[in-house]
């Protein structure tokens, strides 16, 4: 059944639409109407225009039957909707210039919109970008998260420190949305469970005493480019079970009925704006559980809505868990499988093992989920129990395959065991009881076969396998830098953007003066689009012909933005020493949110800002380099600050950073790296060659190798490098802070000292210093040389192939999930 739809858009109707929406949602003619009325009268006419694909979608699948993927995510950072949705219809030219006929500028509108911030960061966005590639390469997947009330916090500067500001996002409701109370499901928590015989001898287990909360499905489409297919996110808002019962009044009743309330306002009320680190918190585990348990629930019922036996649900349907955060899924299918189907635990087992895979995320230590068995068995006692029981077998497992072999057997139980020490181990139930286990770069895939999973790996080795992240390059490129995308498409034409390979075309244009000329000037068009928005939004003026050094991206230790703004403060103590001194003028950007409770990260912010503050105002510096901190980094501004950067830093401590996505956005868009051998930087430097890069400081190998003898002694540099001991000073001498000199000392300590059981610089900053310090110095000398740079950046787009997530989900799709291509 082939037929390619070209994708039709119905000008005058959708003119008519826009009219209508406004007079009907606001009383208002187009003229009275507010810019953010218009935007949703505008959206309201794109979704009519996508609803009959996304019908014709729906029902294609029901004909082909297609094997489906479940993308189950805490996390969807899809920011915004509107301008992808345009674009990935094929209507963007159409909708521009019949909103022109209607005095109407798209951009403008686009800029209404909030960004839909379900995520914190990197995991959250990858989401995004996977469902983007799955419906563009027609595959049948759902998206299953959470529709929190309030998403990732807005961030403020006030006085230099971040402030948390409540994201309303859906105040002004969400045009995009359906909500399909018809999908209604039931969630139960607590209570304790019985047991019985039935008249078959067979034993059944029931949750009793337990309170509930409806799971209501609201529904996103995902439009694919120009194929007419449309995929949905489906995210749970949660509801009461029953309102008060008034003649049912006695005590018992009243209180379950207040906690019942209580329990479904709480739960999705917000995301945790935690990156890369755990927290236990009782609230998490019952987010977690909510939207498993309601979509698991969804799609086996949606599956013997149209099959017969539940035997065969592997081979229509698959789960891939985005981290551990959605593992319950593993025990909520098997309690389905069991409680509500009958099957006995070997079937139950089998369909499970065949339908679950795991994605890891992360190798910090601090980021692994593990619950105290006392929270989990109360709040999700069946669930409990067949976690140990699954527990128990797999010790079994263990046994039978290392006695008599000479291994110690209790070691491996103690390192392996998903119920240990009074914890459930999330991945290690993931790694058991799923059928693929995949890291996100190959370097990462790597460490967690040797170091961190490898007793996994040495007892399930053919469940490991890598699958190096990518973006999407519709929103990344096409969406976000226009310039460029009319640039590529002159040159190579237009299919990179469903077949990113197709940038290598650009190769033979790297040496051309004239594509050199042609490209540092979208460059420089980009940089003055950024300096105007940094202009409106922190009032600093930038220079738009210097470098523009940006590193955006969540604050965490491990990515070292620390190191950046030291290196900033030593550039500073250059030009005081010799006011003369030549360098090319630089502006250093940064953006970042830091986790509410880290003190550090967000003592670096501030630290930033005041460096900044003096940086910025000292007349010595005549403007060689600018420090600015861009407020609220998300999605929509971070479209912005690709398209203008010059210099990529990814400068995390080797070993630490799964994979980055932000230096694949960088690279599409022609920046070049500054980074360390890490994640998929390794990867990056493979395709675009070490020359038209920057690399410095330890290997991964390395750093392991400090880490497993106990760290390294910072004393040891600090006592022989003045410039270092210079900058470390200046963070206790008021330099930066002269109200209050002590404001950096936990940075200082962090970095030197500390108490003597702290240890010191675990992140090797002041390790990497001297050879970052030499790598921006090449990067200023490179800079000099127009041609030079002109040549990799344009290299550096055209070798950024591999890094589309299309690729990625191919091979997710050929390796793990064996989807059936679907197409219109
Ligand atoms: C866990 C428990 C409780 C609360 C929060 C969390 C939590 C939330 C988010 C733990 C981790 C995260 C996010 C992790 C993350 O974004 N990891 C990044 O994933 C990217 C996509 O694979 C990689 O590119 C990054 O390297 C990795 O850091």
């Amino acid at each position: 059944m082939k037929k390619s739809v070209k994708p039709k858009f119905d000008k005058d109707l959708f003119k008519r639409s826009v009219q209508y929406n406004v007079r009907t949602l606001y009383r208002k003619t187009m003229e009275e109407a507010t810019d953010r009325q218009i935007f949703t009268a505008v959206a309201y006419a794109i979704k009519d225009q996508v609803v009959d694909d996304w019908m014709e979608t729906q029902k294609r699948y029901e004909e082909e039957d297609p094997k489906i993927v479940y993308y189950m995510s805490m996390e969807f950072l899809m920011g915004r909707a509107l301008g992808n949705m345009v674009i990935n219809l094929g209507a963007d030219k159409e909708v521009r210039s019949a909103l022109e006929e209607m005095g109407l500028d798209l951009n403008v509108i686009e800029d209404q919109e909030p960004d839909a911030a379900l995520g914190n960061g990197g995991l959250g966005r990858l989401a995004a970008c996977f469902l983007d590639s799955l419906s563009t390469l027609g595959y049948a997947a759902y998206g299953c998260g959470i529709r929190y009330r309030y998403g990732m916090f807005k961030q403020q500067i006030r006085d230099g420190y971040q402030r948390e500001v409540p994201d309303d996002w859906l105040s002004d409701g969400n045009p995009f949305e359906l909500r399909r109370p018809e999908y209604t499901k039931t969630v139960k928590f607590g209570g304790y469970v019985s047991y019985h015989t039935d008249e078959n001898g067979r034993g059944i287990f029931t949750q009793e005493d337990y309170q509930s909360v409806k799971a209501i499905p609201y529904d996103l489409p995902i439009v694919g480019y120009g194929n007419g297919i449309v995929n949905t996110l489906r995210i749970w808002d949660a509801e009461p079970v029953q309102c008060f019962q008034l003649d049912s009044f006695d005590k018992g009743d009243y209180r379950k009925a207040v906690e019942q309330e209580n329990l479904a306002r709480n739960i999705v009320e917000v995301l945790y704006p935690n990156d890369n680190h755990y927290a236990g918190k009782e609230l998490r585990l019952k987010q977690q559980y909510f939207f498993i348990s309601a979509s698991v629930q969804e799609a086996v019922d949606k599956f013997m809505r149209s099959h017969e036996d539940i035997h065969d649900f592997p081979k229509k349907v698959t789960f891939q868990l985005n981290d551990t955060h959605p593992t319950v899924a593993i025990a909520e299918l098997m309690r389905v499988l069991m409680d509500d189907y009958g099957l006995p635990w070997d079937e139950a087992w089998n369909i499970t093992t065949q339908t679950c895979a795991y994605t890891n995320h992360t190798i910090m230590s601090e980021a692994l989920e593990k619950w105290p068995i006392e929270l989990f068995s109360r709040l999700l006692p069946r669930v409990y129990q067949i976690i140990e029981e699954i527990n128990r077998r797999f010790i079994e497992e263990i046994k039978k395959t290392y006695d008599g072999t000479g291994v110690d057997v209790q070691e491996k139980i103690r390192k392996m065991a998903i119920i240990y020490d009074g914890q459930v181990k999330m991945a290690h139930l993931a790694i058991v009881s799923g059928y693929s286990v995949n890291g996100v770069a190959r370097l990462h895939t790597e460490i967690l076969k040797k170091q961190e999973l490898k007793d996994f790996y040495e007892m399930m080795p053919g469940k490991f396998n890598n699958k190096t992240n990518g973006i999407t390059q519709r929103r990344f490129l096409l969406h976000a830098n226009p310039l460029l995308a009319q640039w590529v498409t002159a040159h190579v034409g237009s299919e990179w953007i469903t077949d990113l390979s197709r940038l290598s075309g650009l190769k033979v244009y790297a040496d051309d003066p004239k594509a050199q000329a042609e490209f540092m000037n979208i460059k420089y068009q980009n940089k003055v689009r950024l300096a105007q928005y940094i202009q409106e939004h922190n009032g600093i003026t930038v220079d738009s012909r210097s470098i523009f050094d940006v590193q955006v991206k969540r604050l965490h230790e491990y990515k070292r933005q620390l190191l950046n703004i030291l290196h900033v403060m030593y550039l500073y103590n250059k030009i005081k020493d010799n006011p003369d001194i030549d360098m090319i003028p630089r502006t250093f950007i940064f953006g970042a949110k830091a986790a509410a409770g880290y003190q550090n990260a967000k003592l670096t912010i501030k630290l930033i800002n005041s460096v900044a503050d003096v940086v910025n105002n000292d007349a010595d510096v005549r403007n060689r380099i600018k420090v600015v901190f861009i407020e609220d980094y998300r999605v929509s501004n971070a479209e912005i600050i690709f398209a203008a950067s010059d210099v990529s830093e990814q400068i995390s401590t080797a070993s630490k950073e799964a994979s980055g996505t932000g230096n694949m956005k960088f690279m599409l868009n022609g920046a070049l790296t500054i980074g360390t051998m890490d994640g998929a930087n390794v990867e990056i430097v493979e395709e675009v060659g070490e020359e038209n890069a920057f690399i410095f400081g330890l290997s991964a190998d390395e750093v392991i190798r400090y880490e497993n003898y106990g760290g390294y002694d910072p004393n040891q540099i600090f006592n022989n490098d003045p410039d270092v001991r210079r900058v470390l000073m200046q963070l206790i001498n008021g330099t930066y802070s002269p109200d209050n000199p002590e404001l950096f000392r936990p940075l200082y300590n962090s970095l030197l000292n500390t108490l003597s059981t702290a240890k010191a610089d675990t992140y090797f900053i002041l390790k990497d210093f001297r050879s970052y310090a030499e790598a921006q110095q090449k990067v200023e000398d490179y800079y000099r040389d127009q041609k030079s740079w002109a040549k990799s950046a344009i290299l550096n787009v055209a070798s950024s192939g591999k890094f589309s997530a299309d690729r990625t989900i191919q091979e997710y799709v050929d390796d793990i999930w064996h989807l059936d291509k679907v197409t219109r």
